[in-house]
């Protein structure tokens, strides 16, 4: 088995070289998946996960617009156009200087099977700009959204391609892309998701994300005869994820410890609740500022500068920041500290050592894939209500997110069976192939 699938990775890495983060998120479904291929005669031999590791079309393009000092400024944008096979293409848009082919085919990948998971018709693509919105004007972000959007516009479509929001990319930004598609084609459609309530978005679609990753993690506790009530959470990032992971978690009755964001993170012993948590919302979402400015408010919390906060004793534990935030030397702290559950808000923030931390200890570990598909179900059901020209009250959204949660859960369960207990790793890759390996099969070779 280690030969097969080494033969594979080595492949797969000699046609995508210095792609580190595509190849990471290759491995691990490459780890769970090609086992079961192997044992499965439908599936064997017919190349079907060589297939899927080939983006169906990838779309680089220059982005120039001039800033408001009137200097020219020029950026790199991209779609990975990554799946069809049961739906058109869906997923974000991250607007962040790292961004590059590598992070975005990871992401596009990453999507493939989340998308299935939610139950959902939706294929997988993902896109964005090494474009930095951090600090940026609003006029500066406005002119680079429309430039931005003169091309994308010509690759997208409510049957062909829904972008969304991703790290960089809030409701600021869908509506002004929004807004130049709109101009562009004279048509208002839902081409893109995320948008605002009075046109066209979806109630509970900001929340979604870290909604779903909480009511994930109360799925896995209660299979083990647990809740959240009373636990301590220890959250990362302080962005649109980790805000309503925190509020759910805090609803539920947790006792959410920490935040952070890329310049460090603070800890407040005695719990952020629901005005503390507003506070923060409106810092980051109306001032734009940093998270060290909570201190300021609230003296007796403390900041870490340029750390991270997984050394700070939790029950439950909810990367909601970036890729590989939590690394192997973090899932040992967590692990010593007796944390009970992680659920991945943010997409690979856990690394390949954590992973494996965790699969070896007894920690319920949920997979972004599983865990924060809340966030793209809810736009799926934001262009259902589209295309009905209808709007479902807060209840119904929510309910169904809630009832798509569990279904993943469920399939985890399904799929991802050990004799130690459940692997949702296991579950969420091999449920999430089954469902677009079948559409693939019965598509033919294209
Ligand atoms: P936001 O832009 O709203 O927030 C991102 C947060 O992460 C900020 O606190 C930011 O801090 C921090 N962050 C970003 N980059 C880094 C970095 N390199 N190092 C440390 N911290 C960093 O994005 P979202 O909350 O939407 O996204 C967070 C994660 O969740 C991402 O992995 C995204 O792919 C994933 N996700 C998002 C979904 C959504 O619906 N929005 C759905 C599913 C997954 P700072 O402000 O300092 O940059
Ligand atoms: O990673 C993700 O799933 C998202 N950023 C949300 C994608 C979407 O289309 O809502």
């Amino acid at each position: 088995m280690e030969t097969i699938i080494n033969n594979f990775l080595n492949e797969v890495a000699s046609r995508n070289r210095n792609q580190p983060e595509f190849m990471q998120a290759v491995s691990e479904v490459v780890e769970t998946v090609v086992p079961y291929i192997v044992s499965q005669k439908i599936y064997y031999g017919q190349n079907i996960l060589l297939r899927m590791v080939e983006p169906e079309r990838v779309i680089s393009f220059r982005v120039a617009w001039i800033d408001e000092t009137g200097e020219i400024r020029v950026n790199r944008g991209y779609r990975v156009e990554m799946n069809s096979a049961i739906g058109p293409y869906k997923g974000g848009l991250r607007f962040h200087p790292n961004v590059n082919l590598s992070v975005l085919k990871f992401l596009a990948f990453e999507q493939i099977f989340k998308n299935a998971l939610t139950t959902l018709p939706m294929g997988a693509g993902k896109g964005g700009s090494d474009f930095d919105p951090k600090g940026k004007s609003d006029i500066d972000v406005m002119r680079f959204c429309q430039s931005f959007m003169t091309e994308l516009a010509r690759h997208i479509g409510p049957n062909r391609d829904i972008p969304a929001g991703d790290i960089g990319v809030g409701s600021r930004e869908i509506g002004y892309m929004f807004g130049q598609y709109k101009r562009l084609r004279n048509e208002f459609t839902g081409v893109l998701t995320g948008k605002g309530l009075t046109w066209g978005g979806s109630l509970i679609r900001s929340e979604a994300t870290g909604y779903g990753v909480v009511y994930f993690i109360e799925n896995m506790l209660q299979h083990v005869g647990q809740t959240i009530e009373g636990k301590t959470v220890v959250v990362s990032g302080s962005g649109n994820v980790a805000q309503y992971a925190a509020e759910k978690a805090i609803t539920m009755g947790g006792k959410v410890l920490t935040m952070s964001d890329s310049s460090g993170f603070i800890h407040d012993q005695d719990g952020i609740n629901q005005e503390k948590l507003n506070y923060i919302m409106d810092l980051k979402n109306n001032q734009r500022g940093r998270i060290r400015q909570y201190i300021e408010q609230y003296p007796k919390a403390s900041y870490h500068e340029g750390q991270t906060p997984w050394k700070i004793p939790c029950q439950i534990a909810i990367p909601c920041a970036t890729q590989n935030e939590l690394l192997e030397k973090d899932a040992l702290h967590l692990i010593k500290n007796q944390c009970l559950a992680v659920g991945e808000g943010a997409n690979m923030p856990s690394d390949h050592g954590a992973i494996h931390q965790f699969l070896n200890s007894k920690i319920l570990f949920a997979p972004g894939k599983a865990s924060n598909a809340g966030g793209v179900a809810v736009s799926g059901l934001e262009m259902a209500q589209n295309s009905l020209r209808f709007s479902w009250s807060r209840e119904e959204v929510n309910e169904r997110l809630k009832v798509i949660m569990n279904d993943i859960h469920q399939s985890c369960f399904v799929y991802g069976q050990e004799d130690q207990g459940i692997n949702y790793v296991k579950g969420a890759n091999i449920a999430g192939f089954v469902k677009v390996a079948d559409a693939m099969l019965a598509q033919g070779v294209v």
